[in-house]
């Protein structure tokens, strides 16, 4: 086995240009490192660069082959995007269709001693899905360009509510010869079985000939390699289990798989792997069904936000940029990603960082918000595509749930579908999808779309049974406190928009363009009508911010208090609720959208915000007041009463239980005491224990707030504050806020209580351990975990004028 890499500098011709570019890449990425286009996602340059995905473009180069032997060579392209003619010294080798799968060719016959010359022809994208829409208008989302549902390439490459409308077209994975003169390992599968604390390996490994003999090594976590048996069961001596982030070490196993005719290795592999059982619980129970991942025997409550493909352009996407991005999800205490649907099957380096950190994955099938075309065409394009990237996928650790696809159930289930369309859905992801998934990897727990109930497109929105999305909260204008109104079993999509920070959007406007309703500011806000959103909710929330960055900075603290809503309630409801995955964790390109964070990686407010919500032992307060019971001012006067009352709850999502003292006190706007209390709680393991409910009917809600804190032997574990009334009502003092930066660390100092401190920088980025915190008047110092702060700028709610 030889291979032979061509990856490497092609030629790129079409649409008028000719040039050479590295490959992986595509005819942006090509075109803007000659400096022949500006960056597509700087102003209104997408517009342009659009042009460019109606036209059609040729990869081509010459590469020099030697051949070794006199078996076949094959051509291997992991990833072709998408609609190419491939030609290999002027003879058509094969067309492909889609971009999700890759495609081994035998090019024996075509390939010449010497000097070759292969010739990559690419059809545009748009003109493809154009023409198809006009024979067959299938449905699919309006954010996207019509014709989606005819292509297998990543949806949101044709726009999407945070995206923009860049198909671009290209080579965007390895690209290879394979030289076969022997027998070579086609696939290893590694299948495990627990039982009372015992696990069994089973390596199945399959190869070309079936001739070559198959030598196999267990490796252990610190390095012992033990020969085990291929196609039977093999004890590991003294298991170290895989656990997901929080509730245990992630020890990785490696397997070596290496295929030897007559004693020399021909052909070899290794995967690595995490021991561990892990289950999809769907219990019936006395609220409908439960939902909820379990690892080794224990119960988790999922907790993390929605993963999109991290570039539009992708051959800016690397290992190193994802595991930075997946660590900051460790870092705000994420034990769990979903994997969306409309993007792209991410790449194995992924899986592998989920494995390391111990996240673990819900992974949509590529297919959102499409109506599936019936063909058997499409059945025969996509069933390669799911199979090859399951068995991609299937020994990873990080796996928890594989989902058919993103919200094409909910769809189908409107009444407006006719039931034979309906059928056809059904027939596809509960038969010819689900099919696959049993038949690769049985042992991966399989539901038919996310949300779902119980299949069959019955109810799929039912919040008693399955997988939820909630989007009442944004999409209908509900308040945050409505999300307590529910009780879902797994809410996989909740979000709340807002714009990034002041740093990001000078990163693709002129100055004059920094106005949310600017031809440019709109360009990079996706969803219709979401800046009158963004605007509806800080009229209820916060007083008119007077400058841009004011106002940026007031959306970050609505998008992190809506997101806090849900999620503190959620983990109230622990046991009913077991899971809270909010949308969206990560930005295609610089916009304004659900993030968390932006496209440079940079945290929004609920990046910071998460990490206390998500935190294992968490405190949180139910608290009842104007906010929640009396919104508007104006109400007729025998219908304005309202209550003031606050009951706290501390979360425990630890495998111990956890014993402790919360401490409340009520106080006034310059911080000090009026009035306070104490309580020893216990909290059980995997639990959540409310306290008493405290009436506070007789309180000053313009000028009083509660503040409180969860204690464990003397250390403050988690803490927070709480209004009674709407933020614009509170009457804030001036904290005087000011900081000290000193030995990686930073201090501030508040005169009065000071709500969402936000400590930033316009000229330097930095991570710090907390940020966007209350604090009651005093000091509190935080660590600086990544970064160099040059200047730093603080400010609060009371700047939120
Ligand atoms: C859900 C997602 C995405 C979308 C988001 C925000 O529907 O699955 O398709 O971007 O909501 O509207």
């Amino acid at each position: 086995m030889k291979k032979l890499l061509l990856n490497g500098i092609w030629k790129l011709e079409g649409g008028g240009y000719s040039c050479e570019g590295e490959i992986p890449g595509s005819v942006y990425s090509i075109l803007l490192n000659n400096g022949l286009i500006e960056d597509p996602y700087y102003r209104m340059n997408e517009l342009g660069a659009y042009e460019l995905s109606r036209k059609n473009f040729t990869f081509s180069r010459h590469f020099a082959y030697e051949p070794t032997g006199t078996n076949k060579v094959l051509l291997c392209c992991d990833g072709l995007d998408t609609l190419c003619d491939i030609y290999l010294n002027g003879n058509f080798v094969e067309h492909t269709d889609n971009m999700h799968r890759s495609y081994e060719l035998d090019i024996s016959s075509y390939i010449k001693n010497g000097e070759n010359f292969i010739e990559l022809r690419f059809f545009s994208p748009v003109n493809y899905a154009l023409k198809k829409y006009d024979e067959d208008p299938l449905w699919a989302t309006s954010d996207a360009l019509d014709g989606i549902s005819h292509l297998r390439k990543a949806h949101c490459m044709f726009g999407w509510d945070w995206g923009p409308r860049l198909p671009d077209e290209g080579i965007w994975k390895d690209i290879y010869l394979l030289e076969v003169n022997s027998d070579r390992i086609l696939d290893v599968e590694l299948i495990q079985r627990h039982e009372d604390q015992r696990v069994f390996l089973t390596p199945k490994v399959t190869t070309e000939r079936g001739e070559g003999n198959v030598i196999i090594t267990l490796i252990t976590p610190d390095g012992k390699k033990a020969r085990i048996a291929a196609n039977t069961e093999n004890e590991v001596i003294s298991p170290e289990l895989w656990w997901p982030h929080g509730y245990g070490k992630q020890p990785l196993y490696r397997v070596k798989v290496e295929l030897t005719e007559q004693g020399a290795v021909v052909d070899s592999c290794e995967k690595r792997i995490g021991l561990r059982e892990l289950k999809l619980i769907r219990e019936k129970d006395r609220y409908g069904e439960s939902f909820c991942h379990e690892v080794n025997g224990i119960r988790i409550f999922a907790m993390g936000a929605d993963y999109i493909p991290e570039d539009n352009i992708l051959s800016r996407c690397n290992e190193e940029r994802t595991r930075k991005l997946l660590e900051c999800c460790v870092n705000s205490n994420f034990n769990t990603v979903r994997v969306w649907g409309g993007g792209i099957y991410p790449f194995d380096y992924f899986f592998d960082i989920c494995d390391e950190l111990g996240l673990l994955v819900f992974e949509d099938l590529m297919f959102a918000c499409i109506e599936f075309p019936s063909t058997e065409e499409f059945l025969a394009n996509i069933g390669p595509e799911i199979r090859q990237n399951l068995m991609r996928m299937r020994h990873h650790a990080c796996i928890a749930v594989i989902s058919g696809n993103n919200e094409i159930e909910e769809s189908v289930s409107y009444p407006w579908w006719s039931d034979e369309k309906r059928q056809i859905y059904i027939d596809i992801s509960e038969g010819f999808i689900a099919d696959i998934v049993s038949d690769v990897c049985p042992y991966i727990p399989y539901i038919s779309s996310s949300p779902t109930s119980c299949g069959h497109c019955i109810d799929p929105k039912n919040e008693n049974y399955g997988d939820s999305h909630y989007w009442a909260v944004w999409h209908q204008n509900k308040p945050f406190a409505e999300y307590r109104n529910h009780h879902f079993r797994y809410l996989s999509e909740f979000g709340f928009q807002s714009f990034p920070c002041e740093k990001t959007v000078n990163a693709f406007t002129l100055p004059e363009e920094r106005n949310i309703f600017s031809r440019t500011m709109e360009m990079h806000q996706r969803n219709g009508n979401a800046n009158a959103k963004i605007l509806t909710y800080l009229s209820q929330t916060f007083k008119y911010p007077h400058s841009f960055g004011t106002l940026l900075f007031a959306s970050q603290l609505l998008q992190a208090e809506a997101i806090r809503y849900g999620v503190e309630h959620f983990r109230r409801n622990r046991g009913r609720c077991m899971g809270a995955l909010y949308w969206q964790l990560n930005d295609i390109w610089p916009v304004a959208s659900w993030a968390s964070i932006d496209y440079y990686g940079r945290y929004k407010a609920l990046q910071y915000v998460a990490k206390r919500f998500f935190a294992p032992v968490m405190i949180s307060c139910a608290e009842k007041g104007e906010r929640t019971t009396r919104p508007d001012v104006n109400i007729q006067p025998q219908r304005a009463d309202y209550t003031t009352e606050a009951q706290l709850a501390v979360a425990n999502e630890t495998l111990e239980e956890v014993s402790g003292k919360v401490v409340w006190a009520l106080r006034g706007a310059d911080g000090k005491i009026i009035r306070e209390g104490s309580a020893d709680v216990t909290v059980p393991a995997l639990s959540s224990v409310w306290l008493e409910n405290m009436d506070f009917n007789k309180t000053d809600v313009n000028n009083t707030y509660m503040s409180f804190a969860f204690f464990v032997e003397g250390k403050e574990i988690s803490s927070g504050t709480v209004l009674f009334t709407t933020p614009k009502y509170f009457n804030f003092l001036d904290p005087k806020l000011r900081c000290e930066v000193k030995d990686g660390e930073i201090t501030i100092y508040a005169d009065a209580y000071a709500k969402y401190v936000q400590i930033d920088s316009c000229d330097s980025d930095f991570v710090l351990e907390d940020n966007y915190f209350d604090m009651n008047a005093g000091k509190r110092t935080v660590k600086i975990i990544e970064g160099t702060p040059k200047t730093v700028q603080l400010r609060s709610v009371y700047d939120i004028k």
